[in-house]
């Protein structure tokens, strides 16, 4: 029941992000990766304009253990450092963003969504621009379900709202 719904959301996504290209599907094609007890649905980032330094990396977390887990760290060759951040909104709608040093928390049974707008990794001080339709390796570090290598797929521009522009200061 819940592998079926985690499923349907991640088709949902990628049906979303390929509405311009029906015929190539595979670009944006939803992929997935499990470790321990984790699944991690669809890894993916988004293009950067020229020049940008920082971009944003999201997926969903589902822990179908019985026990909580941990995000705790991201690394990948693309940047610099790789944070994990939080996104909140304040009740005059600015934005604010600050790292969690303890990562993410995945409660027993349930699913995280690091997403535009709420908990995102931040990748900083990027190597070479993020390019659509390519892809980029990281690696999840999980306080219980140990490491697990996964490959961000880099979809379009300004996909999933909120942006990161606001983010360039840090
Ligand atoms: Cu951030």
């Amino acid at each position: 029941m819940t592998r079926r719904f985690l499923h349907a959301a991640m088709v949902a996504t990628a049906l979303v992000a390929g509405t311009a290209f029906v015929v190539a599907p595979t670009l944006t094609e939803a992929h997935g990766y499990k470790a321990g007890s984790v699944e991690i649905g669809h890894p993916w980032s988004r293009a950067t304009p020229a020049g940008a330094k920082v971009a944003g990396g999201f997926l969903k977390l589902h822990n179908e253990g019985t026990e909580a887990d941990r995000l705790v760290s991201v690394a990948s060759d693309i940047a610099d450092t790789v944070e994990i951040h939080e996104m909140a909104m304040a009740a005059d709608g600015t934005a604010s963003m600050h790292r969690l040093d303890n990562g993410v928390e995945i409660p027993a049974g349930a699913t995280v969504e690091l997403k535009p707008g709420s908990f995102h990794i931040m990748f900083i001080g990027l190597k070479k621009p993020l390019v659509e339709g390519e892809k980029f390796e990281g690696t999840l570090t999980f306080e219980k379900a140990g490491t697990v290598k996964v490959e961000f797929a880099i979809e379009a521009m300004g996909k999933g709202g909120a942006d990161h522009g606001a983010h360039q200061g840090h």
